[in-house]
């Protein structure tokens, strides 16, 4: 199965339409996800993010700039904090069901 962008509502994270967008970028993460689904990742901004899990082995992957990756969603249900290794300010949590 694959939770789209709008399941996993806007991870399009942020906007970084300004100059300082490192600043303005954060991650959006709206909803839930199955288990063990493939979690679409649509970066919007126009250079490379990463989706990385806290506990630095749940998930992580780099999303270039303007392009899609996936993640496997933990196969647990709960609760799983994530960052950006590039940008420190950006931190959300996928819930997964
Ligand atoms: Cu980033």
């Amino acid at each position: 199965m694959t939770a789209t962008l709008s399941t996993w509502t806007k991870l399009a994270y942020g906007v970084g339409q300004l100059a300082e967008g490192v600043k303005n970028t954060a991650f959006s993460v709206a909803g839930s996800v199955k288990a063990g689904a493939t979690v679409n990742i649509k970066n919007d901004d126009g250079f490379t993010h990463t989706v990385t899990s806290d506990d630095g082995t749940s998930f992580n992957v780099s999303v270039d700039g303007d392009k899609s990756a996936t993640i496997t969603a933990p196969s647990k249900a709960g609760s799983y904090k994530f960052h950006c290794n590039i940008h420190s300010n950006m931190h959300a949590t996928l819930t997964v069901e």
